[in-house]
């Protein structure tokens, strides 16, 4: 058997893709790195789509596969949770979006590094993203965006807080396979990555490396 997890992944092989991961861990391997080849076959299944080569159901079953390959690494990327809370974290995929593979890893990490995780889910209302902020009073927030539909919601987000005077309160992220240094500008968060290992290192630092 190969080991290649990215191809699993794109041939849709789930029990292949699960065997590969135990393999690797076992063997050794650091999960982040086993996590991105996972990652790196889903970007190929969405070229295959925007190609044209793959349909709805192949997304879909992808993205099954995905999850039961990161069940296997999720215990290994929580390994090292802190006793201490570094901060709360409030994420989100916001209105007309429903992707959400990324932001649960995101989570993971941030629990596993001593942040205090409050994800509200997908799909969800500017206004309800502002009432939770207000309500959990977060040191950062996390927006997880995968289609260009997200990127209005998220300024609608961003000019609500504005309105209601909390903008000043946390620092916001955004993250997600489509967002870019621009998408960051055009919200006006604080800060971008399309890597949940650069954010937490991001909230760590903010956070002073406590
Ligand atoms: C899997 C998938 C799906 C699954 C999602 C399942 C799920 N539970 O999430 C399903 C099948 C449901 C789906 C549906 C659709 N999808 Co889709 N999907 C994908 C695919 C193949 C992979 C996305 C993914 O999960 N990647 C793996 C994760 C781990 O990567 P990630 O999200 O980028 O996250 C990483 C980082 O970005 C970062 N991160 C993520 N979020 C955050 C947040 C913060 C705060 C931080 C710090 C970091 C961070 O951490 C992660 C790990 O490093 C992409 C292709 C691609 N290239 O991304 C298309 C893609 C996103 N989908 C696309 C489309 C068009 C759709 C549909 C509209 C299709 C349709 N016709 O219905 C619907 C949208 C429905 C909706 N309203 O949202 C397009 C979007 C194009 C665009 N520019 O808008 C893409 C890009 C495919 C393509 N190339 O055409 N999809």
């Amino acid at each position: 058997m190969s080991d290649d997890i990215s191809t699993y992944v794109v041939e849709l092989k789930r029990d292949d893709a699960v065997e590969a991961v135990k393999s690797k861990l076992e063997k050794g391997e650091d999960p982040i790195s086993v996590l991105n080849e996972c990652r790196k076959g889903m970007t190929i299944v969405g070229e295959r789509f925007q190609a044209g080569d793959y349909y709805l159901a192949e997304l879909m079953l992808s993205a099954e596969v995905f999850k039961s390959a990161v069940a296997i690494l999720d215990p290994h990327l929580a390994g090292v949770r802190s006793s201490q809370s570094l901060g709360k974290v409030m994420l989100a995929t916001p209105k007309g979006d429903i992707h959400d593979l990324g932001k649960n890893i995101v989570a993971t990490l941030l629990k596993a590094h001593g942040f205090e995780v409050h994800d509200l889910g997908v799909d969800v209302l500017p206004e309800v993203i502002v009432e939770k902020a207000r309500e959990i009073e977060p040191e950062f927030v996390g927006f997880s965006a995968l289609i260009t539909v997200a990127f209005d919601s998220m300024k609608e987000a961003v000019t609500m807080f504005e309105e209601a005077g909390i903008r000043n309160r946390f620092k916001l992220m955004v993250g997600g396979g489509v967002t870019t240094p621009e998408v960051k500008d055009y919200i006006g968060a604080d800060f971008q990555t399309v890597d949940a290992t650069e954010g937490v290192a991001y909230c760590m630092k903010i956070a002073g490396g406590k």
